[in-house]
């Protein structure tokens, strides 16, 4: 099989956990006899730095014309402490999902036996823990209207929904729940704002399409602890963008870390796949940095985007067989295990 893979590092340990997946990728290229291309594109502050623009137009040309894009992470410390900077990395990763229309963003949170005592919660509650998360990318407060009044002393965001953005979404988490244990819950703050009130009513007009779908409705409030008390008793969850973003930083801590959860962004055209972590400038170029997460990325590209499954699951078991054999980022145990050690692609 041919295939055309943009390569968009970004910036930090971005640059280190793309270089890994791309190693993954060329592997199995050889392994099975595929044809895999490769180029470049620039985003976020390293793409600020080149051209003064976090999303240039050629990276969003490049992504089109490609059959799938393996992306790093936007961020630099720089901004964080410069609220009042126009231009920021993160413009570029919420530009290149609106210009490609990425809607929908799959997180599966997938617990490796192996690292069951990496994770703060208790391994009773944790085994046999499978969620994939939807969340909702091109909508919501991220991409409504947002400012300040005159003298800059209120600011606001405007967070909006329409029925064609949720709809469009939760038909995509109802069918992969038809595929799994067929259990769907929908997290909005239906009590309170008026957006979520709209998600609702559309995810259960949505049900109704899918009878076999045990459907629950939970307040973000509510699903956030019940994800800690007992992750085992969810299949897909489906939630907007805001609250996506920061429940699956807390479901990371269910798989052992941020550092080893990849996400899929599919919609209209060519699929994205990257890390659920950002660019972490405080470990970039140590040598340190999970690159799992990228790999797992890989593992989706091959299996969403190009439909090589025995790739993808060659893939799975190549990390399986690296946590059996005991190599370790830190960030998944105490011990400071040198990444170069998780680098080598031998497994596959
Ligand atoms: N690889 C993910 C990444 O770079 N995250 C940083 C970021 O800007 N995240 C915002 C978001 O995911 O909406």
């Amino acid at each position: 099989m041919k295939k055309h893979i943009v390569v968009i590092a970004g910036d930090g340990i971005g640059q280190e956990v793309t270089a890994v997946g791309k190693q993954v990728l060329e592997r199995i290229a050889e392994k099975f006899g595929h044809e895999f291309t490769y180029d470049e594109a620039l985003i976020g502050h390293a793409a600020i730095e080149a051209t003064g623009n976090p999303l240039p137009e050629e990276t969003i040309t490049k992504s089109k014309a490609s059959d799938a894009i393996l992306f790093g992470a936007v961020g630099h410390p720089k901004y964080d402490n410069d609220p009042s900077a126009k231009v920021r990395p993160e413009q570029g990763l919420l530009g290149i999902r609106k210009a490609l229309g990425l809607y929908a963003n799959l997180r599966p949170i997938k617990l490796f036996d192996e690292l069951l005592g990496a994770s703060s919660i208790k391994p009773e509650f944790l085994q046999g823990a499978d969620i994939l998360f939807f969340r909702e990318l091109t909508g919501d407060v991220y991409f409504g209207e947002k400012g300040r009044n005159e003298d800059r002393s209120t600011a606001y965001d405007t967070m909006i929904y329409s029925r064609y953005e949720i709809e469009r979404i939760a038909e995509k988490a109802f069918e992969a729940a038809m595929t799994r244990r067929k259990k769907l819950c929908s997290v909005d703050k239906a009590n309170v704002l008026e957006s979520s009130r709209l998600w609702r009513e559309v995810v259960q007009d949505v049900a109704k399409r899918y009878p076999d779908v045990e459907v629950e409705h939970q307040f973000i409030d509510a699903a956030a602890m019940l994800l800690i008390k007992d992750p085992r008793r969810f299949d897909v969850v489906l939630t907007g963008n805001l609250f996506g973003d920061i429940l699956t930083d807390e479901a990371s801590q269910i798989a052992g870390s941020m550092g080893m959860l990849a996400s899929a962004s599919v919609g209209d055209t060519v699929g994205l796949y990257e890390p659920i972590h950002g660019s972490a400038h405080d470990i970039a170029g140590k040598g340190v940095a999970n690159p799992l997460a990228s790999v797992l990325s890989v593992a989706l590209m091959l299996d969403i985007s190009f439909g090589l499954k025995t790739e993808a699951e060659t893939v799975l078991a190549a990390v399986d067989n690296v946590l059996k054999a005991g190599y370790r980022t830190r960030d998944i145990a105490d011990t400071n295990t040198s990444s170069d050690r998780i680098l080598g692609t031998e497994a596959i």
